[in-house]
C-alpha cells in the first residue's frame, strides 16, 4: 500500500482583486474580482489550492462559511478526488448542488486534485495523463460593451502583451449596427490573420439572434457565444442550425449531465465548460469525455490556472480563454508568450498565493 495523504481543514478567505479592464457584458458589470481562496491541508505537510469567483461581492462570505463546514465533513479523509466526490455528492442529494454548494464543492475538488499531483510531484496535467505542452490562448481581458472608437487601441494593445493571436469582443448593443461597427472597427485594426471572438452573454432571443447573426454571418469571427439565453438549448440549436458562424457556448453549464442535454440538443458548435461550474476537475474530465464522444471542440471558461492543465489532458482541446483576475493575489501569474500559455512545469496546479497582496484585498 502506498501512503495515502488525509485531510485535515480547509481554509476559505475572501478577497476583490482588481481589474485592469473591468468587465461590462449584456449580463452586468464588475467593478472588481469577487474571489474566495481555498487551502485545503493535507496531513503530508501538502496543501492544495485552488480559488472560486463568485460574482458577486454579496456570496462570497456564505461560500467561505460553506467551504469550512464542507471541511469538517470529510476531515481525516484520503486525498481521494473522486471519493470525495462521490461522498459530498451524495451527502447533498437532497439538497443538489447547483448555486454556491456547487461552487464549494468545485473549489474542493480542484484543491484536492492540486494536492494529490503534488503528493505525485508532478505537474496537474501530467497526473492527468497528460504533457507539460503550450496551449494556444485568446486574450479575453478587454473589448467591453464601450464606446466603439476606443475598441481598436485596446484590441492592439491587448494583443500586443503576450503576442497574442486571437481576442474576444463583447456584443449586444442597443443598436445592432452599433455591434457591426465594433466588429469592423476591430478587425480593421487587427487584419485578416487575428482571429476575432464574440460574445452577447446570452442578451438575445432566438429570433434576435438569428437577425444580428445574420448581419455578423460574413464578417469572419471565430465564434459567436452565448447568444440566447444559456438554458434555452433548442433556441441556441435553431441559431446554429441559422448561421454559418460557429456558436459556442458552456460556461453556465452546471455539470457533465447538463452538458450531455445541451450535446443531444446541438445547442452548440464549440463547447467552453467553466471548471467551477462544471464539476471542478472531475466534472471537466466527465465534461471532455462527452466532447470527445461528440466529436467536439472544447475550451475553457475563466480559470486559465487550472484550465491550461486540464485542456492538455482533453482530446478536443480547442482554445484556453486567458482572463489576468486573479492575477494580483497569485505568486506567479499565468504568463502568456506568443499567444500560448505553458502548463506549469511544477508539481500541482501551480497556485501559490502573494500573502502581501492578498492582506492588501482581503474581505474583513
Ligand atoms: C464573461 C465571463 C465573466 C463575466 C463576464 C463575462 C464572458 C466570458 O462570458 O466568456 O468571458
Ligand atoms: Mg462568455
Amino acid at each position: 500500500m502506498h501512503d495515502q495523504p488525509r485531510i485535515r481543514a480547509i481554509r476559505a478567505r475572501a478577497v476583490l482583486a482588481p481589474f485592469r479592464h473591468p468587465p461590462a457584458a449584456a449580463t452586468g458589470t464588475l467593478p472588481s474580482a469577487p474571489l474566495v481562496l481555498i487551502d485545503l491541508e493535507t496531513d503530508a505537510g501538502i496543501t492544495g489550492r485552488a480559488y472560486v469567483l463568485t460574482y458577486t461581492p454579496h456570496a462570497q462570505k456564505p461560500v467561505v462559511d460553506l467551504l469550512h463546514s464542507l471541511g469538517g465533513l470529510i476531515e481525516g479523509d484520503a486525498l481521494a478526488p473522486l471519493d470525495l466526490e462521490a461522498k459530498l455528492t451524495r451527502r447533498l442529494t437532497l439538497l443538489g448542488t447547483p448555486g454556491l454548494v456547487g461552487l464549494a464543492v468545485a473549489g474542493i475538488d480542484m484543491c484536492a486534485w492540486d494536492a494529490l499531483a503534488q503528493a505525485r510531484g508532478v505537474p496537474l496535467a501530467v497526473l492527468l495523463g497528460g504533457t507539460v505542452r503550450p496551449v494556444r490562448t485568446y486574450n479575453s481581458c478587454g473589448l467591453w460593451l464601450k464606446p466603439v472608437d476606443q475598441l481598436p487601441d485596446e484590441a492592439e494593445a491587448l494583443l500586443a502583451e503576450g503576442g497574442f493571436g486571437a481576442v474576444k469582443l463583447r456584443l449586444g448593443r442597443e443598436d445592432p449596427a452599433d455591434d457591426l461597427a465594433a466588429v469592423r472597427a476591430v478587425r480593421r485594426r487587427i487584419g485578416d490573420t487575428v482571429h476575432l471572438m464574440s460574445d452577447y452573454n446570452q442578451r438575445n432571443s432566438w429570433n434576435e439572434a438569428i437577425a444580428r447573426g445574420r448581419m455578423l454571418d460574413d464578417e469572419g469571427l471565430y465564434w459567436i457565444e452565448e447568444p440566447v439565453r444559456h438554458d434555452d438549448y433548442e433556441g441556441s440549436a435553431r441559431v446554429a442550425s441559422a448561421l454559418r458562424t460557429p456558436i459556442q457556448t458552456g460556461e453556465n453549464l452546471l455539470g457533465s449531465f447538463e452538458m450531455l442535454q445541451a450535446l443531444q440538443a446541438r445547442a452548440m458548435d464549440f463547447v467552453m465548460p467553466d471548471v467551477q461550474r462544471i464539476g471542478g476537475v472531475t466534472g471537466w474530465l466527465r465534461a471532455a469525455s462527452l466532447a470527445h464522444a461528440f466529436g467536439m471542440e472544447m475550451s475553457s471558461h475563466l480559470f486559465p490556472e487550472f484550465s491550461v492543465h486540464l485542456l492538455a489532458a482533453t482530446p478536443t482541446c480547442h482554445w484556453l480563454e486567458y482572463v489576468d483576475w486573479a492575477s494580483p493575489v497569485l505568486a506567479s501569474p499565468v504568463e502568456v508568450r506568443n499567444g500560448f500559455v505553458d502548463v506549469p512545469d511544477r508539481p500541482g496546479a501551480g497556485i501559490e498565493w502573494n500573502e502581501a497582496a492578498i492582506r492588501r484585498h482581503l474581505v474583513p
